[in-house]
This record gives C-alpha cells, sequence and structure tokens, in this order.
C-alpha cells in the first residue's frame, strides 16, 4: 500500500454524497487509460485496448454510488466506474500486460475481468448480453432475503438496439428488479450514427414503452452525472424498480486504440458535449469550493498509484501452460456484507 492509495478509499459504509470522491476516480482512470495506452503503442499489451476517455463522469458516478452488497457489471468504457466500485488499477494492469496473479490470471484479453464474488461479473462484449446476467445476481439476492442490494450495467446507445437489451430490461420492469440501467449515448456505435441506430427522439423515452422510470444527465458533467444517479440508485434501493438513466456525450477517442474516429461529424466537434469531463468536472470542483492544490494532489496521487501499479505488473510472472490449471472450478459463495 502506498500513500497515494488513501486518496482513493471509499467510506466502509454509508453511501457516498460528495461528487469529489467521484472526481478523484475520473483522474484516477484517465491517467491509466492514458498509461494503457502507452503501453499499447509500446507493443507491450496483447490484444485491443477500448478506452472510455470522455466517459468518465457517468461512469465514476455510478460506481461510486455503489456500495458493499451491490451489483456493476461495467461495459468496455467503464474503467472509472471499476476502480470507483473497488477495481484496483494493478488488476486492471495486470490484466492487460498478461501477469498470472490478474484475476483472469493471464489468460483472457484486457477488458473481459471481473471479480463476480465482490458484485463484479466479469464483462462480455456481446451487446445487452449482462442485463439479463444483472437480474439473475439480482434475483438471487432476493431469495436469499438481501433486500437492500442494487444492480447497475451500462450500455452504448447501439446496444439499447439488441434483443437482449430489450428482452432483459422488459423482464426487469415486469419483476420490479432493483436495476439501475446506465445509457452512455455517445452518439456512435463504433462509426453508426445515431440517426442509423434509432428512431426515437430521445433513448429516455424507451423508459416510458416499459413502464419504468427515467432520468436525463448531461454526461459530460460531474454534478449532472452524480446527482441523476444518486436518485436513480436510491429509487432503484428504495423498492421503485428499475431505473433508466440516459446520458448523451461524446468519446473523445476511437472505438478502440486501433481507430481514429474520422466519422465524427463536425457538429458534434464543436457541440457542447464536446468539451472534456474532466474539464468541466474541474470546474465544477472549484466552484462547489475546492482548491487547485486539492486537485493537483489527486492527480499526483493518481500517477503515483498508477505508476507504482505498472512497475508491479511488468516485473509479474506470464501464465505458464504446461503448470497451469486451466479448469474454472472454484466456487465462491458470497456472504452478505453485513454477516
Ligand atoms: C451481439 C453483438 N453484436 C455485435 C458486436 C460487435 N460490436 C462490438 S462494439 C460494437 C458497437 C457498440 O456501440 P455502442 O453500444 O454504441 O457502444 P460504444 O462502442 O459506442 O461505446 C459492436 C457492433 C458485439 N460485440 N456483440
Amino acid at each position: 500500500m502506498v500513500p497515494a492509495d488513501s486518496t482513493f478509499q471509499k467510506p466502509s459504509s454509508g453511501s457516498p454524497t460528495d461528487a469529489f470522491l467521484a472526481y478523484r476516480f475520473m483522474v484516477l482512470s484517465r491517467v491509466l487509460e492514458n498509461r494503457i495506452a502507452s503501453l499499447y503503442r509500446a507493443g507491450k499489451i496483447v490484444g485491443g485496448v477500448y478506452l472510455g476517455i470522455g466517459q468518465e463522469a457517468l461512469s465514476a458516478s455510478v460506481g461510486t454510488l455503489l456500495g458493499k452488497g451491490d451489483v456493476f457489471a461495467p461495459l468496455i468504457r467503464d474503467m472509472a466506474g471499476r476502480l470507483a466500485f473497488g477495481e484496483s488499477p494493478l488488476d486492471a494492469l495486470r490484466t492487460y500486460l498478461g501477469s498470472r496473479k490478474g484475476p483472469m490470471r493471464g489468460r483472457d484479453g484486457n477488458i473481459h475481468r471481473g471479480r463476480p464474488a465482490s458484485g463484479m461479473p466479469a464483462m462480455i462484449s456481446h451487446l445487452g448480453g449482462m442485463i439479463a446476467v444483472v437480474n439473475g445476481m439480482l434475483f438471487a439476492r432476493r431469495l436469499r432475503g438481501w433486500n437492500d442490494s442494487v444492480g447497475a450495467t451500462c450500455i452504448g446507445d447501439g446496444g439499447t438496439s439488441t434483443g437482449a437489451f430489450h428482452e432483459a430490461l422488459n423482464q426487469a420492469a415486469i419483476e420490479k428488479l432493483p436495476l439501475v440501467m446506465v445509457v452512455a449515448n455517445n452518439r456512435y456505435a463504433y462509426s453508426t450514427s445515431n440517426d442509423r441506430q434509432f428512431a426515437c427522439q430521445d433513448l429516455l423515452s424507451r423508459a416510458e414503452g416499459y413502464g419504468i422510470a427515467g432520468h436525463a444527465a448531461q454526461g459530460n458533467s460531474l454534478l449532472s452525472c452524480f446527482e441523476t444517479m444518486k436518485h436513480a440508485v436510491a429509487a432503484a434501493r428504495e423498492g421503485g424498480g428499475p431505473q433508466l438513466v440516459v446520458a448523451n456525450l461524446l468519446r473523445l477517442c476511437g472505438h478502440g486504440e486501433h481507430d481514429d474516429a474520422s466519422y465524427v461529424a463536425d457538429d458534434d466537434k464543436t457541440s457542447v458535449l464536446n468539451r472534456d469531463c474532466l474539464e468541466v468536472a474541474r470546474e465544477e470542483m472549484l466552484a462547489e469550493g475546492r482548491t487547485e492544490a486539492d486537485l493537483k494532489a489527486v492527480q499526483s496521487a493518481a500517477r503515483e498509484v498508477v505508476d507504482q501499479a505498472t512497475a508491479q505488473a511488468q516485473q509479474e510472472p506470464e501464465p505458464d501452460p504446461y503448470a497451469d490449471d486451466w479448469r474454472a472450478t472454484k466456487s465462491e459463495f458470497q456472504a452478505h456484507p453485513s454477516s
């Protein structure tokens, strides 16, 4: 443990009410993802790299507002949410660098990592496929009598067109599951623009179609995302059934690091959504009374944590195909956090 780690600790009980905590995870995520992009360009990473640059305000808000006993099923652009939910930068780097000590034991590509026993199922890339998994985890919690759990999962605008999204959201609505369905509408599904993706004016109108609550957030404003998410998570926890949160934003990077995003329209590049959420969040935090020194301290703590995790992951062994047990047979029963 380095002292900088304490900058990124969440309160052990109760719900965080302070957006500055989410801001810290936004910064940590950006520093970590910039590091991962450099390692990729240096040829140190095998497989794809998909970043969440521009989506951190939304992602960090979800992860920060969830606690022990909750479920978080992240999507590819949810590094900030993963970190806020409790994943360590070391676990992320171990996966990208193929360390045997990583959560997937160096055997799976980069973004498909998770820790199911801590409420974070390993992500799959099939769009919408995780929603039914979260429903299942919420059913299991209900059957065990854990009535205080919330399950959140994220999806892109493209994913909202899949059958999996519609079937699972419908099921959650009928069963009144405490599901927080977060849609990051970054205006492109890879390169397919919104007008080729859906015909309704706003994805929020889908909430009405399913008979569930809907909330809109401005995706590049931390305060907007945090406040919206706070209401959605609280409503789900209090028995209000599924909550659909739609945030309009832009991803400020390609679909993956192999993509130059040349298809992004000029109108999008000059829109207010093209403002980096980290810059917006900086201004918001200063307006809320934080000082330049507070923000600098977060930045340098993030750099220290990421430097140390990179050095550690780089010196760890790769999996040994001759010695490794390739079966995944270990089952872990998750006890209620209060027991
Ligand atoms: C069922 C399924 N169909 C297609 C793909 C290939 N695919 C991966 S990402 C992607 C676009 C996703 O767009 P969106 O949901 O808007 O998320 P974004 O990448 O914009 O964050 C596609 C088509 C897939 N992984 N799974």
